[in-house]
């Protein structure tokens, strides 16, 4: 995938999706607005992303992780996470979408590292085994020599502007870190610290993350730089509220009638699992899959955004 050049500046059609530049930045001005940014970004927005976007590559690696991650992402808003990411963005690098692989595809992404040293944006999906010196996972080979995860996130890590932390395996370590854990698997702020690593990061948890999380995160850091985060290195824009607090079955919990089953529509999830009241993130209000639903209306909140998650949370569901 070559780097986009100033083509993508000028409201022409983009070739792969027949929508203009004009109207994609409608668009996602659109989409800002729809996930609770518009006061934020607009009109902000569509100037930032006229100055920089072709300027600020975007590379995507891959660990530990079931890929729910990159799944959750493309699936998303319109206009399609597929588009912003394939013809808008400069991705330059993602294992499980781009049509180039192999050595030729590893050179590709340490030839955009080297010349945007500083400037570009290190997406890590899934986590990173310390063990073995990483040769749990291995992501590619070149000149023979396999090429580990633990190698890219620090090689490509170091030379980032930023790092984006997307999903809990990433950010914390999550389900390849549950008890157990042969591989000393650890997010990459674990792997920062251990190697002494200064990138700033930006963890962005969920098991998978919400696309507009996603989506969010990265509009943010091409238009205003690294958002405001709490003590877990989560945006607060997305991770500051308590699901219990703001929970539409709250009144039930206040009045002591609780659900026995998943079932039930009247009634607290707490006596069946819910972790609610642990748990931080705006759920209860975005929804998922285009805002059909969420978590707590059909089972119970797992707490999937915690940097405890999947042991702290367990044992996900219980039986009242
Ligand atoms: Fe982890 Fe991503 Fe959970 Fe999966 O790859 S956050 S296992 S949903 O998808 O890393
Ligand atoms: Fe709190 Fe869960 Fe009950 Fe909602 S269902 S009020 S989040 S414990
Ligand atoms: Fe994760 Fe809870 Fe949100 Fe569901 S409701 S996505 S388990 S934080």
């Amino acid at each position: 995938m070559p780097l986009k050049n100033n083509d993508l500046l000028q409201d022409k059609q983009l070739p792969s999706t027949g929508i203009s530049r004009r109207s994609f930045l409608k668009g996602l001005t659109g989409t800002a607005a729809g996930i609770g940014l518009s006061q934020i970004f607009n009109p902000a927005l569509i100037s930032a992303l006229e100055k920089g976007l072709e300027n600020h590559p975007v590379l995507w690696i891959q660990g530990q992780g079931c890929t729910g991650c990159s799944v959750s992402l493309l699936n998303s808003v319109e206009p399609t996470i597929k588009t912003i990411l394939l013809d808008i963005i400069s991705l330059q690098y993602h294992p499980t979408v781009m049509a180039c692989e192999g050595e030729t595809a590893l050179e590709n992404m340490y030839r955009v590292a080297k010349e945007y040293k500083g400037k570009f944006s290190l997406v890590v999906e899934g986590s990173i085994p310390l063990a073995a010196n990483g040769k749990y996972c291995i992501c590619g080979e070149m000149n023979h020599k396999e090429i580990t995860m633990l190698d890219l996130t620090k090689e490509l890590g170091e030379m980032a502007g930023s790092v984006l932390a997307v999903g809990t395996c990433a950010a914390y370590g999550g389900i390849p870190a549950a008890e157990g854990n042969l591989t000393q698997a650890t997010g990459v702020t674990g792997v920062f610290e251990k190697f002494e690593i200064k990138t700033p990061v930006v963890n962005i948890p969920g098991c998978p993350p919400h696309p507009d999380w996603i989506v969010g995160s990265i509009a943010h850091l091409l238009t205003k730089g690294i958002p405001e985060l709490d003590e877990n290195g989560r945006p607060l824009l997305f991770f500051g509220e308590n699901i219990h607090e703001n929970c539409p079955y709250l009144e039930y919990f206040d009045e002591d009638i609780y659900s026995k089953t998943f079932t039930m529509k009247k009634g607290c999830r707490m006596e069946i699992g819910c972790k609610g009241p642990d748990t931080y993130a705006d759920c209860f209000r975005r929804k998922w899959n285009s805002g059909m639903n969420w978590c707590v209306e059909n089972a119970v909140c797992i707490g999937c955004v915690e940097p405890g998650f999947p042991d702290s949370s367990s044992p996900f569901y219980e039986s009242a």
